[in-house]
């Protein structure tokens, strides 16, 4: 069954604990800036491993440094807590990186 859509109110109780993410366009939306192309990788290619154990998928766009993310849940229509989940995930790995 498809995760449950988190309503206006649940998103903005979630967006404090996630500094530098935003909504945009029903998606949760960071870009990351890393040091170099190889940092930018790293991240894609580490955060690889938690997301298949999630299974669980951003859409993300790489440009040298910058990776743009934008997360929500296709099967649901919306954000959804998974979305959520997978945002911390993110930050804990790129904390380790930037
Ligand atoms: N990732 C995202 N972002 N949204 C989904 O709805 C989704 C997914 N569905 N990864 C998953 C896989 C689903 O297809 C499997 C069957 O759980």
């Amino acid at each position: 069954m498809a995760a449950r859509k988190l309503s206006d109110d649940e998103i903005k109780q979630a967006l404090p604990n996630l500094p530098g993410w935003s909504v945009q366009d029903a998606k949760l939306h960071r870009e990351y800036q890393f040091p170099d192309f190889a940092h930018a990788i790293g991240f894609i290619t580490t955060a690889a491993i938690g997301i298949k154990n999630l299974n669980h998928h951003p859409e993300w766009f790489n440009v040298y440094n910058r990776v743009r993310v934008d997360l929500s849940t296709h099967d649901s229509g919306g954000i959804t807590q998974k979305d959520v989940d997978l945002a911390h995930l993110l930050e804990q790995i790129a904390r380790k990186l930037t």
